[in-house]
């Protein structure tokens, strides 16, 4: 089928690390890459080019580091400790010659609705500063929909995609838009694909994976309950033209995950 999409695979358990990963990628066959985040990361960066040019892969994007990092914190050190560390994978990003780094908008959940106001407040400083140095290292940031708790004790900033589409909107944040990962839109009761056609031209990235609507499994797609189809037909209706990046668990046996994503691509008409 001409005009079809294509799978994209993250490294994340792929591997024991970023560079093994890339390997076990690429001998099954896929050509395209999202980085796990690495504490070595900076080290890497000589060997991560070198692996990625004797195997023909190329890193479309980083994902940014996020243990212990909200950049929607209320707490000015603890933001301004979360974006040093973001910045510096814009840089590393722009080293590996990637498009995009996807940022989380936040960590953990407000306590109450004025909390969840005020470290809106905060995100949006914290998506000015993100969004400049990634215009000037030629990146464009991806913000991924997080996983909610549905009760305003515990709201998580970000949760949704027409929360992030507005933010983003409303900045008029010209490098800058979302990244939909389907399991997380799944578990906070949403339908992938209507969020996908709400996000539109702001859709930058997917992390596609499945799960069944209770725990964040990340399974291979088809493995849960998400209607593929119905999203895959979403993305042809907004016209999408990025990649679909497979962000799944292969439970310590990669290469048999990524021979089976390959058979799934086939069954969803997507190329890698
Ligand atoms: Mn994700």
């Amino acid at each position: 089928m001409c005009n079809a999409f294509k799978a994209y695979v993250s490294t994340w358990t792929m591997g024991i690390n970023n560079i093994e990963a890339i390997r076990n990628i690429a001998e099954v066959g896929f050509k395209h890459v999202e980085l796990w985040p690495e504490i070595d990361m900076k080290d890497k960066l000589n060997a991560l080019n070198e692996v990625i040019e004797s195997y023909g892969i190329r890193i479309w994007s980083l994902h940014a580091p996020f243990s212990g990092l909200n950049i929607a914190s209320i707490d000015e050190e603890l933001r301004n400790h979360a974006l040093t560390a973001i910045i510096e994978y814009i840089h590393y990003a722009n080293k590996l010659n990637a498009n995009v780094v996807v940022v989380h908008p936040s960590s953990g959940y407000a306590q109450s609705m004025i909390e969840y106001s005020k470290g809106l407040e905060k995100l949006k400083n914290s998506l000015q500063t993100l969004a400049r140095e990634a215009a000037d290292n030629n990146i464009v940031l991806a913000f991924e929909n997080m996983i909610d708790k549905h009760k305003p004790e515990k709201s998580r900033i970000g949760a949704y995609v027409l929360e992030l589409k507005s933010l983003i909107n409303d900045m008029n944040l010209e490098n800058v838009g979302i990244c939909l990962d389907t399991g997380h839109s799944n578990i906070n009761k949403m339908i992938p694909a209507v969020e996908a056609y709400w996000a539109a031209d702001d859709l930058i990235t997917i992390h596609m994976n499945d799960n069944l609507g209770i725990t964040d499994d990340h399974l291979i797609p088809t493995e849960g309950n998400i209607n593929w189809k119905e999203f895959i037909n979403a993305l042809r209706l907004i016209k999408y033209r990025g990649p679909l990046v497979m962000e799944v668990n292969s439970k310590g046996m990669p290469l048999k995950t990524l021979l089976k994503l390959k058979e799934v691509c086939k069954k969803l008409s997507l190329t890698w």
